[in-house]
């Protein structure tokens, strides 16, 4: 096309996406103690007391409890750490990643 031309450009502009966020669960069991879990949520997910004893109370009452949503690769590291910290202590203590609606 020349610097003349009057046609107009038939390019699409795509906008790049929004990175699709992730949940982090919490699942409950009945082994790991409740102040080991309360300990793990906020070493890893830099949560207050209060905050990690909420949420441990809303796993061990509900059975599941969302932590906070992250993008994909910093939830999956997230809970690979907290299972790590179970496994080095000895406790079955499960956290998995789903993406948000
Ligand atoms: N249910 C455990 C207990 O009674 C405590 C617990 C809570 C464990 C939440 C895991 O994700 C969990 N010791």
């Amino acid at each position: 096309m020349s610097d003349t031309s009057t046609e107009k450009s038939t390019k699409t502009i795509t906008k790049p996406e929004k990175p699709r966020l992730h949940k982090v669960i919490l699942v409950n069991d009945d082994f790991t103690p409740r102040e080991f879990v309360v300990t793990v949520l906020k070493k890893v997910f830099a949560l207050t007391e209060d905050e990690a004893y909420a949420r441990m109370m809303t796993a061990h009452t509900h059975g599941v409890c969302t932590i906070a949503v992250y993008t994909r690769e910093v939830a999956e590291t997230k809970a690979e750490d907290a299972i790590e910290a179970g496994q080095r202590a000895g406790f079955p203590l499960m956290v998995t990643t789903e993406p948000e609606e």
